[in-house]
């Protein structure tokens, strides 16, 4: 029945598409073609809502607007039951006089709602019912969208329920404007210090994350800047406060623990003395006194160079109850987070592991925490990275609130210039087993509360969306969003079911969009994965800087411990318990029994656990080093096949989000050549073992720039060497202000692709022309904005000219002009039969 309008949809032809932005995200309430709106004629005309709060109206207005969007009606909308047909929005208290409870479902968890076709006066009536204003507002959501993608909504019957009462975002704003591993613009939330005058796009932020479920947000860093108590801000942060309530999103800010000390003026921030406990009683007074809906705090602490109650010789449990203490008269909760490691781990010694620090931490203090303290536990035991283990302390706390912490910014996962559905990674975590007590344990039941039937607990994402008009930069980045809420919600969701649902709600309902957009999000990160951090090694980024480009050896040999022990020889951290850190100890007996066997440990993980030799022989047949190339080699492959996949929806997309998602797509298959190369020539001459297949190394249509006719241009070496081809890049001479590389095709006439390897600093705006003999074949700017002020990895990009009739004698020439620190650099050329 969900899809009895699938086989209309089929026969419809995309009509005339307007441009979108991107902004409306998931909530367009595009209009629906003619032949399927008859389907909802028969939706009654009044949209009655019960009560008067903020949200029961702002629920009420939702659903006239997205029925006028998608149905081009105006219901009309009504305080009170009118003697006709209605839908009508309210609370189980406030319809508790019009329907009998036994129609009703009696035990729905806040925030849940039930739709349910009901005989009220005598009219069938669509009830959005739920336990509180926030569940109302839900269902409006949740009618909207089946509406959006044309399902049914006759003679609905369905209760939805969260999954755990915490839905969170976090976003690491800094109140400067500017965001820590944000990569779509200025903060929406700060600017110059201060709150934004203008909170429009904070509203509507809201109202995006209330249509998937998220009930709290946090709009600063973790890395808090103390000041963010200061009296003077508080009427600021209530202005927050007022944009999220109309969509029942509790505001929510990161605290620093030396707050006071810093801005109290006190002389110390030892958790367990009876000023600071005073100050965080009097401080959370104050905001709720501004701000009664207040959500509560997050705490990173003894982490990263943030103070903490280690310097008082105190535990986490110590400095979140101080906390929580203050909070709890409110109602309010501490996140407090698990990300405690030492950053200064020395190298040399084999035995340390950064992996074993949350559980070293945290797992004695268990039982320790106040019922509103939460612990707030990242994913994996090290950081975000393409693939890791669960963290082992989701089963090591057993007796304290637990809340998983998902990464939605693409920090480590291509920065929202690669394409990377996370749901897809999540969903492994969410569902694996850690058999923490006896039975079937998955994340998501510990993560949530259920396994040990804690008070509250949940998930939390990292957000981080920013000023760009569509959120998060790529417009195929907002599937991360919409999924996190969506799992949040409901974690037995399949990425798949997600991914259509996002790709309906933001593209429309043709099936060739649905089915194409929805293959690519599925495969995007198992490909991404694919070019840049084998077997579960990492990411094989520059973990010391922008956390992007290739950086195979930046890991190794420094403090922060995301080692992978890589040496002529073999690779990989050997965290076993014979012979390795003994981190596989944290884990219950079953999961602990799998990973301390290479034999048993899945080939996607073997480098997180095992050191092993590069001809070491995988379950699949192959050695670690083939694996290594072939996985690089396919996973590019599959990078530049995606940009094929999307070529084929142009017509079916509007143009502006079809370009928009094409030019990064492009963008990401050059730079997943980048990717290839960088690792697989690291891992050669590490290794000294050849390709057998013979790529590694051979680029047969590759010409180096230095080895061009040069006038104006100088080499350079570029660092580390395996980020550019050959180990250098040219660049013009100090005082050029053109310069020249050129080439005489000796190749058969005819149609040829040429890609231009070029790096795009961020410190200049370079201008290249390309001409072949005298005529201008292509000419752009190298304008972009990533974060790199020098050639290499991280600025490597691909121009692609394609159709080039080329014949043998032509003279192909690049010209570069250069502009501020920005050189006009290249790195080589490919000529490519087509
Ligand atoms: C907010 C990683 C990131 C940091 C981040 C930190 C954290 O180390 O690179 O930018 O800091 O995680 O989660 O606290």
């Amino acid at each position: 029945m969900r899809h009895f309008f699938l086989a209309i949809c089929v026969l419809v032809a995309p009509g005339h598409l307007l441009a979108e932005t991107g902004y409306a995200a998931w909530l367009r309430y595009a209009p629906i073609d003619a032949t399927i709106r008859k389907h909802y004629d028969a939706l009654p005309a009044n949209a009655v809502a019960l009560g008067d709060s903020v949200i029961i109206k702002t629920a009420q207005e939702e659903l006239v607007r997205g029925v006028r969007g998608m149905l081009g009606r105006t219901l009309q909308a009504e305080a009170s039951l009118p003697r006709e047909r209605a839908i009508v929005l309210g609370t189980f208290a406030s319809l508790k006089p019009l329907i009998p409870a036994a129609d009703f479902p009696q035990h729905v968890r806040n925030d849940g709602f039930v739709l349910k076709v009901v005989t009220l006066d005598g009219f069938s009536c669509l009830v959005i019912a739920a336990p509180n204003d926030r569940g109302v507002l839900y269902g409006v959501f949740a009618l909207l969208s089946k509406i959006a993608r044309h399902d049914s909504v006759y003679g609905l019957n369905e209760v939805q329920e969260p999954y755990a009462p915490i839905r969170w975002v976090n976003q690491w704003d800094n109140l400067n404007g500017s965001i820590e591993r944000g990569y779509a613009g200025r903060s929406i939330f700060f600017e110059n210090g201060s709150v934004r005058a203008d909170l429009k796009r904070a509203a509507d932020y809201a109202r995006l994350l209330a249509s998937v479920g998220i009930n709290g947000c946090t709009i600063n860093n973790v890395n808090a800047d103390p000041r963010i108590l200061e009296s003077a801000f508080l009427p600021q942060l209530a202005r927050v406060a007022e944009a999220f309530r109309p969509w029942g999103v509790a505001l929510s800010i990161s605290v620093d623990l030396s707050s006071p000390k810093v801005i109290g003026s006190l002389e110390t921030f030892d958790p367990v003395d009876a000023q600071v406990g005073a100050w965080w009683r009097s401080k959370t007074d104050a905001i709720y006194r501004q701000i009664p809906d207040f959500g509560g705090f997050v705490v990173k602490a003894d982490s990263e160079g943030r103070l903490g109650p280690s310097s008082y010789g105190r535990t986490p449990a110590d400095a979140a109850n101080v906390i929580a203490r203050a909070l709890k008269p409110h109602g309010g909760v501490v996140f407090y987070r698990a990300f405690v490691y030492n950053h200064h781990l020395d190298w040399r010694d084999p035995k340390n592991d950064r992996a074993k620090a949350a559980y070293d931490n945290f797992h004695p203090l268990d039982g320790e925490f106040d019922d509103n303290a939460i612990v707030q536990i990242k994913n994996g035991p090290i950081d975000f990275q393409v693939r890791e283990p669960v963290s082992p302390l989701f089963a090591g706390l057993q007796r304290t609130n637990e809340a998983i912490e998902l990464q939605i910014t693409q920090e480590y996962t291509g920065q929202q210039r690669h394409l990377c559905f996370l749901p897809a990674m999540w969903k492994e975590v969410l569902d694996f087993d850690l058999h923490a007590g006896g039975g079937s344990t998955p994340v998501k039941d510990l993560a949530a509360g259920r396994t040990f039937h804690r008070p509250t607990g949940g998930f939390v994402g990292v957000a981080n969306v920013g000023m760009d008009t569509n959120w998060l930069g790529h417009p195929l980045a907002m599937a991360n969003l919409y999924g996190f809420g969506r799992l949040a919600w409901n974690p037995d969701l399949s990425a798949r079911d997600i991914a259509e649902e996002w790709t309906k709600l933001t593209f429309g309902n043709d099936p060739t969009v649905v089915r194409t957009t929805t293959a690519m999000l599925l495969a995007s990160w198992r490909i991404y994965e694919s070019y840049t951090g084998p077997l579960g090694a990492g990411t094989l980024t520059d973990v010391l800087g922008s956390h992007y480009g290739p950086g195979i050896e930046s890991s190794e040999r420094n403090g922060w411990g995301q080692w992978q022990r890589a040496d002529h020889e073999g690779i990989g951290m050997d965290r076993s318990v014979a012979t390795g850190t003994g981190f596989v100890a944290q884990y219950p007996a079953a999961v602990a029994k799998l990973y301390e066997s290479r034999e048993k440990t899945p080939d996607e993980l073997l480098l997180f656990f095992h050191h092993v030799p590069y001809n070491y022989r995988l379950h699949s047949g192959k050695t670690v080093i083939q694996h290594i190339y072939d996985s690089h080699y396919e996973g590019a492959a599959e990078a530049g096949d995606l940009v094929r996949q999307w070529s084929s929806l142009q017509g079916r997309v509007d143009d502006e989000r079809y370009e928009a998602v094409r030019a990064r797509l492009d963008y990401q298959a050059g730079h997943a050549i980048v990717w290839r190369d960088a690792v697989c020539n690291w891992f050669f001459r590490i290794s000294g073992i050849a390709d057998t297949r013979g790529r590694v190394g051979h680029y047969p249509d590759r010409i180096e720039a230095e080895a061009m006719q040069l006038q104006g241009y100088t080499p350079l070496d570029v660092t580390p060497p395996e980020n550019a081809s050959g180990g250098k890049a040219i660049v013009c001479e100090a005082q050029a202000q053109k310069c020249e590389a050129m080439l005489r095709f000796d190749r058969p006439a005819g149609r040829y692709e040429l890609d231009v390897e070029y790096f795009d600093q961020n410190n200049g705006e370079s201008k290249f022309r390309v001409f072949v003999g005298n005529k201008k074949v292509d000419e752009w700017i190298a304008d972009d904005r990533l974060p790199a002020t020098k050639p290499g990895g991280d600025s490597s990009t691909r121009r692609r000219i394609t159709g080039l009739a080329l014949r043998p004698g032509d003279e192909i020439r690049i010209e570069g002009s250069p502009d501020g620190a920005e050189r006009a650099p290249l790195d080589y050329i490919e000529i490519h039969a087509r």
